[in-house]
Order: structure tokens, then sequence, then C-alpha cells
């Protein structure tokens, strides 16, 4: 009997009033239930509006640094289930055993951070143009966040969303991928055991034409965090328009790394490896494209290929598996669709291309590592964001073209550029359109407590991490204190 799950609503475990459930498989081994799941709609998005709504008061009271003793707990609960939610996630979405850790680490570095941020949250004093006048502006939270989840990184990015948000004052509703629900599940659970008050959070399982837009539309819930494609992305900032909602969106991306023929080649090959194949190429932040210089094209060419091939796919919970499978048929189909897609436009197969034959892998949703040379700019897989195991090489003449390559997308998420030159590598900092710029790094990697997002089409202009995610998630309150006993006018009586 798989085990069952519910949605968490105003304090209590409650099933979808529709009674209806879904099931999670793993991706691994589709015979393998993780749970069955409420397959909820806007009827329970509704109480979960008006629990987090009726809490926003209480919760917005509670001392900042309070709120942030709560999540210290949230970090110390989480490192103590760390390794037990690490093989959760690995069932429910694929990704290897030590990717789901450092997952769970990213929740874990994020509680800490959001911790410690209750004894800052710093506002502003600023000097009045009028004499025996205070001016100050501090941050206060704005109310229901509508939190909205993928699941290629269950528990960090979740951890992203809502640890700022609540430490801000704000109360949530949260929407998780529908293939990652246990993981979500357990986060909230979590929530609970670490004193997070009833009503405070609220977990809707189901998809995201319905539950997912019924928070977006709902016009109680004053700011929707998102993270997931471009396409739903437009969408949702169409529908919280009508409200006026305040709107983050965390969208794709098609990631280069160039590497130049002054840098550390080996060093080079363990990038784009781990940053075009880890996650199986799930990532928004996945190395897609690898642009080579034309002087070592060739035998950085050969490497790769050699080595791509030596990655061993499998059960993310085996040891010595390097891949996992692809989240779900869906993702599978559309990587294969996209390297025929390559192929017709005349792109060089040179490894992988194809579902593996192996019978052990005929359970899950495998594809094999799969690296396209020949590739133009204007092909589509050098385009369009396939978030699967596919990596496009394109040849370049100087860095200023690879850069200009890099750039050529409608994307700007990360990038890479691997060189021993550093005016190169200045350079490339300066003209890279990117939100994110590794040197001597992969694309994939980025910390905790540094703002991360995109320009371009990855996203509307807000970063979560670091201090930059708690601009988004308070609102500036702007005071003034006239101490002078008389009227002053600010503009006028002064000048
Ligand atoms: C994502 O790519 O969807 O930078 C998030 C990284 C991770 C987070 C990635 N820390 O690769």
């Amino acid at each position: 009997m798989a085990k069952k799950f519910q949605n968490f609503i105003n304090g209590k475990w409650v099933d979808a009033k529709s009674g209806k459930t879904f099931e999670n498989r793993n991706p691994a081994n589709w015979d393998e239930i993780v749970g069955t799941f409420p397959k909820s709609g806007k009827e329970d998005v509704e109480e979960a509006v008006k629990a987090a709504r009726n809490a926003f008061d209480s919760w917005r009271l509670m001392p900042a640094p309070k709120r942030g003793d709560i999540l210290r707990k949230v970090g110390d609960i989480m490192v103590a289930r760390k390794e037990e939610l690490a093989r959760q996630m690995t069932r429910e979405m694929g990704k290897v055993l030590a990717e789901t850790r450092g997952d769970v680490q990213e929740g874990i570095d994020t509680a800490y951070y959001a911790g410690t941020e209750g004894r800052r949250l710093f506002g502003h004093t600023v000097p009045s143009e009028l004499p025996n006048k205070y001016n100050m502006a501090m941050r206060v939270p704005i109310g229901v966040a509508g939190i909205v989840t993928p699941w290629n990184f269950p528990m960090a990015i979740p951890t992203w969303k809502i640890f700022p948000a609540l430490l801000c004052g704000n109360t949530i509703v949260f929407k998780p991928a529908s293939d990652t629900p246990a993981t979500a599940t357990s986060l909230v659970e979590i929530l609970l055991e670490a004193g997070v008050p009833e009503g405070v959070v609220n977990i809707v399982h189901g998809g995201g034409g319905e539950v997912g837009m019924a928070i977006v539309s709902h016009p109680e819930v004053d700011l929707i965090s998102f993270t997931g494609s471009t396409g739903v992305g437009i969408k949702i900032s169409e529908v919280a328009s009508q409200t006026l909602k305040r709107v983050s969106l965390e969208l794709g991306g098609k990631n280069a790394q160039i590497v130049m023929p002054d840098a550390d080649m080996d060093l080079a090959l363990e990038g784009v490896l781990w940053g075009a194949f880890g996650t199986t190429g799930q990532r928004c932040t996945a190395t897609s494209r690898l642009i080579l210089h034309e002087k070592i094209h060739d035998d950085f060419l050969k490497m790769l290929v050699d080595r791509v091939e030596k990655l061993k796919l499998g059960d993310g919970l085996q040891p010595g598996v390097d891949v996992g499978p692809c989240v779900n048929e869906g993702q599978q189909k559309t990587t294969q669709s996209y390297v025929e897609i390559g192929l017709q436009q005349g792109a060089t197969l040179a490894a992988g291309g194809e579902i593996p034959s192996d019978p052990n892998l005929k359970k899950g949703w495998f594809y094999k590592p799969t690296v396209f040379s020949g590739v133009k700019p204007d092909h589509r897989i050098a385009k369009e964001e396939i978030f699967g195991p596919v990596l496009s090489v394109i040849k370049t003449k100087s860095l200023d073209e690879g850069i200009q390559i890099l750039n050529d997308t409608i994307y700007g998420l990360s990038s890479s550029v691997y060189t021993k030159d550093v005016n190169g590598a200045f350079r490339a900092i300066r003209d890279i359109k990117a939100g994110i710029t590794y040197i001597n790094a992969p694309t994939i990697g980025a910390e905790a407590h540094m703002p991360f997002g995109g320009v371009k089409q990855t996203g509307n202009g807000h970063r979560e991490g670091g201090w930059a995610v708690y601009d988004f998630f308070s609102e500036w309150k702007t005071v003034y204190i006239d101490y002078s006993g008389g009227l002053q006018r600010a503009q006028i009586d002064n000048y």
C-alpha cells in the first residue's frame, strides 16, 4: 500500500475537498510508488489563503529575531534528517545521492542565513533636509506569499523562497511541483516541528493549472515567487497583473561555457561534465552550450566524448552512478525530440543521442548523456532550453566572438569562461549578459548566500539568495518624525 500524503491547511492535515488523489513514482523505477497525494483544486486554495490571511497579523507581530530563532531550529532539524531527506528526494526525482545531499545542504545554509537575518533586516536612517526632523526607512512584511516551485531542486528552491518570506513576516501558501510532493511535505513537517504556528504555512498539492493558477489569481495573495519555465512564467505574470501582485520569476536558461586555448584543459573538462550532466542536465543553470576556441576544439571534443561515454547511468541511490534518469516520461521525450531536431538541422551527434538499451535501465526514464558537435549558433539546440542531458558544442575564433555567441540567446542566467588570461577574464565579466558569471568554474554551483537570478527572459529582475531576496519579501515603510513643534514644509520652508 502506497503511503498516503495530505495537504496541510490551517494547522491540519487534510485531503483535497474533492477526495481526488494522484500518484508520485520513482523515475528510476516507474513501478515504485513513492506515495499518493491530494489532487487539489480552487476550493482547497481558498481555505489555505484564508488561513494564511488570518495568521498574518500574529506572525507579523512576532519579533523578527524570534522568527529567526524558529528558522535556525529548522536548520538544526534538517541537519539531523539530512540523509533521510536526500534519500527520499533521490527516490522521487532521480538525481544522485551526492546531489540530493547538496540540495538539502542548500536548504540548511538558507535556514541559518535566515536565522541570523532576523537580527539584521537592516533599514536606513537618513538625515532630513529640515531641522529637528528624523527620517528612516524600514522593512515591513507584505502579507500572503504564494510559493510555486519546481522539481529539480525540491528542497533548496522552496527554502530559498519560504525561509526569507517567513523571516520577513509573511505567511505562506505553498504549491510544490507534482513530481516532488514528498520532499515538500517533509519541509512543511520540519517547519511545524520547529514551531511555525498554525496557518502560517499551508501546503496545497496538485497541478499547476488548477492549484498554481488559483493561487496566482487569488486577490488575497499579495506576492508570488515562482521558479519554472519561461512559458509558465509569462502566464503567471499576465494573470498576477490583474490583481497587481508583486511577482518574482526565476525562469529558463541556455547557459554556456567558453574554453580558451590558455585554459587548464583538464579543469575545463571536469567543469563541463559536471555543468552539463549533473542533475541529468535538468538545472536552469545547466551548461547546455560549450563554446570551444578553434585551436583546442578537436582535442577537447575528443577528450569530452571519451569521458561522456564513460558516465554511468543508473538509480541515483546506487554507489558509482554518475547520472540519474530524467524526472518523467515527458522530459525524456523532450530530450529525444531535441536530439531529432539537432540531427535534422545538421549538427553531428558525437555521443549518446538515444534511450539506453540496457535492460537494467528499462524501468526508468533514462537518456544517454548526449553531445552534439558542429552546432551553429542559430540551430534550435543552441537556442532553446532542453532541460535534459544534451550539450551543444560550438566553435569560435576568439574570446570576443565567443562572448557574442554566449550572449546570443533570449536567456541570461549563468555563464562560464575557462582561461588563465586575467585581462580576458575581466573583459568577459564585463561583457557577458548573465546574472551569474563563473571564471574557471562550471555554470552550476551557486552558493545560497549570494544573489541568484538572471537577465533577459530568465526572469523579471528580482534575485533570490543572500541578502537580495529580502528585498522581494519585504516592503519599504518610510517614516518621518518631526520634533520641531511647528509645521515644516519640505522643499518650501528650507529653500
Ligand atoms: C537551478 O538551476 O534550477 O547553482 C537551481 C546551482 C544550484 C541551484 C540551481 N545551487 O546549480
